[in-house]
């Protein structure tokens, strides 16, 4: 979707850290860090969400998971725990409308979230 921020990440149009990429997959660092890891791994292809990556039948889900443990243990957080989060829809705080794992750690992290 040329109007999608993160499809425009995904087509090196716009500059992004990245820090790991697949095939299917590609991780790069938040612009906005909430945590010393934060890192948003998304699907290239576009899907508007988690509900709509949960549709997809090819093993994308699949895909995005393994993406962000990998990211987890390159970046150090794996051990000490770290944490995966989808906001989905406006409501949940989601703002960019392709769906994207946030990969938190390397602090102390609280329950329940805000
Ligand atoms: P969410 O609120 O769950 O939709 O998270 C969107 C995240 O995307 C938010 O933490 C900030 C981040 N973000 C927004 N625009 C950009 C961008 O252009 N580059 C990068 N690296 N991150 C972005």
């Amino acid at each position: 979707m040329s109007d999608c921020l993160f499809c425009q990440i995904v087509a090196k149009e716009i500059p992004a850290e990245i820090v790991y990429e697949t095939g299917r997959t590609l991780a790069f660092r938040d612009r906005n860090p909430q945590a010393p890891t934060h890192v948003l791994v998304i699907p290239k292809q576009h899907h508007r969400d988690a509900a709509e990556l949960a549709g997809a039948d090819d093993g994308l889900a699949d895909d995005v998971l393994k993406t962000a443990h990998a990211v987890a243990v390159q970046e150090g957080v794996a051990e000490d725990g770290y944490r995966v989060v989808f906001n989905t829809g406006p409501g949940a705080g989601q703002t960019v409308f392709h769906v994207h794992a946030h990969v938190l750690g390397g602090r102390g992290l609280t329950w329940p979230p805000g």
